[in-house]
């Protein structure tokens, strides 16, 4: 089986410490937690910044301090978040794309988020996805539902996205759709041929589906985006400790987990 690609979501616009005292804020903690992750097997760092409170932005000087740290310190793949936070404009989401990072997320879809709505119509896809295409910037498509499958499929239809495309699962949002393996199994099953896929389980669900995933051929997410805790009701003590979980269980069942550099040769990014 091709090698593992873990990536770390090392926060969300909507995680804080409140929750998790552990999770990293500033560029210089973001560029240690992705230090530590990728020490651990992670190629992939998902990328949010946020004020020195806590505060979610798209302030493309924070999002330049946090890049350049973390490209002096790892090799990893930098992936920056399209989506923000909830109720952020399609101009604010963009703005830090003219970084020209190597990844960026792409939701093709609107989707609730818990009590509020994450907003993504025709406009907001056509535009982040043309901006990352003048850009050279590899999207991966983040799927909080089914439809959002043949939303991407259709962009590729229209020219606005390239084949092979890269998909991430999302799954357990409130919201969106669940995290049964039933519900995996269906996405796995609706994507085409010659593309990839990982899966960012959402709380109780990072560690089941991503094992699911090793098992199935996909990749995997973990981090404290998605959620806080090592075992229930237990905080995890770093993103780190989450990304050497999948790693191990990986590498128990005979798969090895790929470097940054073959992480850009299975995502056929060079
Ligand atoms: N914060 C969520 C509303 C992404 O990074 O592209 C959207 C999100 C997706 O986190
Ligand atoms: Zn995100």
């Amino acid at each position: 089986m091709e090698k593992l690609i873990i990536t770390c979501a090392l926060k969300g616009a909507e995680t804080t410490r409140d929750s998790n005292p552990n999770v990293p804020y500033t560029p210089e903690e973001l560029a240690v937690a992705a230090e530590e992750a990728c020490v651990e097997g992670a190629s992939i760092i998902h990328l949010h910044v946020c004020q020195d409170d806590g505060t979610p932005t798209m302030d493309p000087a924070i999002y330049e301090k946090a890049h350049d740290l973390i490209k002096k310190r790892t090799d990893a793949i930098v992936q920056f978040s399209t989506g923000g936070a909830v109720g952020m404009s399609l101009e604010e989401r963009a703005a830090p794309l003219d970084l020209k990072p190597e990844m960026a997320t792409l939701t093709t879809g609107t989707v609730n988020f818990g009590r509020e709505v994450f907003y993504n119509p025709a406009q907001y896809m056509e535009t982040l996805a043309r901006k990352m295409a003048e850009l050279d910037i590899k999207p991966e498509i983040e799927v909080f539902d089914a439809g959002m499958i043949k939303n991407a499929l259709f962009l590729v239809k229209r020219g606005l996205l390239e084949m092979p495309l890269h998909f991430d699962f999302v799954m357990g949002v409130p919201g969106g759709i669940g995290g049964s393996a039933a519900e995996l199994n269906f996405l796995a099953g609706m994507i085409p041929e010659g593309t990839t896929w990982s899966v960012a389980g959402i709380g109780r669900h990072e560690t089941t589906l991503g094992t699911m995933a090793i098992a199935m051929g996909g990749h995997v997410r973990v981090g404290f985006e998605d959620n806080i805790y090592y075992h229930r009701g237990v905080l995890a003590e770093s993103n780190a400790q989450l990304v050497a979980r999948m790693a191990r269980i990986s590498r128990e069942i005979g798969r090895e987990v790929a470097t940054p550099e073959e992480a850009r040769e299975i995502l056929k990014m060079k």
